[in-house]
Formats: C-alpha cells, sequence, structure tokens
C-alpha cells in the first residue's frame, strides 16, 4: 500500500495543522496493523512511497513522550559548530565541505546476525513509523553540549523489523565511505567510521533512528540522510550518514575507540566523575541562543540516568568508561 502521494498528504495545506497530525497518526496507526504480518516475512512493510520526504525539508511529525523542556539551540548554530571528519576536522568545515554529499540514492544494509540480510532504501526507513519530535540533550565528550529538537523514531522499532538472531549481542553502524565524496577527510582514521551499542542500549526507546531536526531533513553536515542519536552517551557515538547495520556476536570495533583507547572507552557514558586524561568531564559549555556558551555542570549520563542507568547495573563505570 503505498500512500505518498495520496490526497492526505496533500490536505496538509488546507486542514488546521492538528487535525493533520490526527490523521496522520490514524494512517501510521492502521499501517503498523496491516504490517505487522508482512514485516515477519519481508522486513519492514513499504509503506508510505518516497515523494513524502523529498517532496520537501519538512518532515510530518508527532509529539514525544521522550522530549526534554529545555530551548533548543538555535538551529543556525546547530550547523555550523559539527563534528564529522570525513569533512574535515575544524568544527566549521562540515557546514562547508559536506556540500558534496549526495542523499539520494541512499540504501541501508542490515548484515550479520538475522534471519535473512536486508537492505532498505532511505524514504521507505523514513516512513517505517511516525516521525517523532524528540528535543534531546547533546553531550559533546569535548565538553560542550546543545539542546537539539531531533526528528526520528526509537531504533529498536528497525531491529525489531530485522529479526536478529538470539546469538546478536552487539549492534554496529558504518558511516558512508566514499573518499571522492569526502576529499577532507585524514587518512589517519580507518574508514569508514564505525560505531557500536550493546544490543539493550540499542534497544532502549531513547535510543533515535534521525532522520531529521529542526522539523526538517537532516543537513548533510548533521549526518543526512540517517544517523543515529544516543542521547546518554558522549557525541561520537551518534554515527552519521549510515549505510550498514551489522547484528554481531562480539563488541566490535570503533573509530575513536581504536585511535585512542585510553581515552575513549566502548561504553562512553556522559560521566561527571571520571575525566578524560587530558580535561575534565564535570562541566560543559553549553551552546544555546546567549551569545557566549555558558558553563553548566554535567549530569550523570547527560541527565537521563532515571531511563539508562539500570542498563548499567553490576557494572564498574570507571573500568568500563
Ligand atoms: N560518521 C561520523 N559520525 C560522527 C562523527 C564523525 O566524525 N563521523 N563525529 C561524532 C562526534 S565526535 C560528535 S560530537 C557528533 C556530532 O554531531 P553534530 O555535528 O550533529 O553535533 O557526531 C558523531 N558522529
Ligand atoms: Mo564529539
Amino acid at each position: 500500500m503505498l500512500i505518498g502521494k495520496s490526497p492526505e498528504f496533500k490536505s496538509s495545506e488546507i486542514t488546521p495543522r492538528e487535525r493533520f497530525l490526527n490523521r496522520r497518526n490514524l494512517i501510521f496507526g492502521g499501517l503498523a496493523a496491516a504490517g505487522a504480518a508482512y514485516e515477519l516475512r519481508h522486513g519492514l512493510p513499504p509503506y508510505v512511497s518516497t515523494g513524502v520526504v523529498q517532496a520537501s525539508n519538512k518532515l510530518p511529525t508527532v509529539q514525544s513522550q521522550y522530549t526534554v523542556p529545555e530551548a533548543p539551540t538555535p538551529k543556525q548554530k546547530a550547523i555550523t559548530y559539527n563534528n564529522f571528519y570525513e569533512y574535515g576536522t575544524g568544527k566549521s568545515d562540515p557546514s562547508h565541505y559536506a556540500k558534496n554529499l549526495r542523499t539520494r540514492p541512499w540504501t541501508i544494509s542490515i548484515e550479520g546476525k538475522v534471519q535473512k540480510p536486508l537492505t532498505f532504501d532511505i524514504d521507505q526507513l523514513a516512513g517505517y513509523r511516525p516521525l517523532e519530535d524528540r528535543t534531546y540533550r547533546f553531550r559533546c565528550v569535548e565538553a560542550w553540549s546543545m539542546v537539539i529538537p531531533w526528528v526520528g523514531y526509537s531504533l529498536s522499532e528497525l531491529i525489531k523489523a530485522c529479526n536478529p538472531l538470539p546469538s546478536a549481542k552487539y549492534v554496529q553502524f558504518l558511516s558512508l565511505d566514499d573518499h571522492k565524496q569526502q576529499p577532507e577527510r585524514p587518512d589517519s582514521y580507518d574508514w569508514p567510521y564505525s560505531e557500536g551499542l550493546r544490543m539493550d542500549e540499542a534497544m532502549h526507546p531513547l535510543t533515535l533512528l534521525t532522520f531529521g531536526a529542526y522539523g526538517e531533513t537532516l543537513e548533510n553536515q548533521q549526518g543526512a540522510p540517517v544517523r543515529i542519536i544516543v542521547p546518554w552517551k558522549y557525541g561520537f557515538k551518534s554515527a552519521k550518514s549510515i549505510v550498514k547495520i551489522r547484528f554481531l556476536d562480539k563488541q566490535p570495533p570503533t573509530t575513536w575507540n581504536d585511535q585512542a583507547p585510553s581515552e575513549y572507552g566502548f561504553y562512553s557514558n556522559v560521566n561527571p566523575n571520571h575525566s578524560h586524561p587530558r580535561w575534565s568531564q564535570s562541566q560543559e559549555r553549553h551552546i544555546d541562543a546567549a551569545l557566549f556558551p555558558r558553563t553548566i555542570k554535567t549530569l550523570p549520563f547527560n541527565g537521563y540516568a532515571d531511563q539508562v542507568a539500570s542498563l548499567y547495573n553490576g557494572m564498574d563505570l570507571n573500568k568500563n568508561f
């Protein structure tokens, strides 16, 4: 069932926004039920055709229970101060050089410990579940932070549709690896950019498969067309421009851990009590609407302790940093 060019979407122009959103809920709700059987046999059902996401940068979204009340960092600041080493190592480099990134066509392949490997088109993936507005705190390991209104749905929804085998204990994310599109990237790293999560971390509802921010599709420098956001971990765990997801029985190698294992662990939960060897993690420079960043206290698990601390019961977080 393809609904991309249906009148429901066009009607957004003539009906109040709320009615439009309710209607979308109904559409997605009905489709979710109809799709469940299909999903078991084929992976993701083709819920929404490609036109919806490509037609404009605006994304239809629904509100989310997983959102913080803080005011978002102004978009202009959030898209000109980035880490995306494939497009240069300076904070403003990605806003210039990621223009070269072609985000269509784009496929994401699912490999490893799954019933069968799968490949999804980006627009099929973006249309699979209602897209939620989720304002999250975001904390970089370099001790700056922002508040970003991401758009996406829980990664767990995709994982369930991938039918991972019981032996799948970890999930690895691999970013686009294309030297031609990424001439600015330093040779000293092992590309592609690789990140990973333990299965229970990947399945946690806060872990967001992210297609947009500020109500629109992601800017290239933010990791278009799809990235991961793990709000209780340092920013580097949130891999950008993903092309491959692998289910593994062992912990995968990850880019920053490979680069400097004493500085960047596999877990990298935000932890004000565990200093980076070269700087304290107890504070952060918060980038918001103010002219200069304010210094604020860093919270355990970036303020998400109530939701995620129990994932690490019995673990020594100083050893597993
Ligand atoms: N592919 C890829 N993903 C990446 C990075 C990168 O260099 N390449 N940098 C990481 C780091 S260090 C951070 S802090 C965040 C930055 O996300 P933002 O630019 O949207 O704030 O992306 C992470 N994901
Ligand atoms: Mo970072």
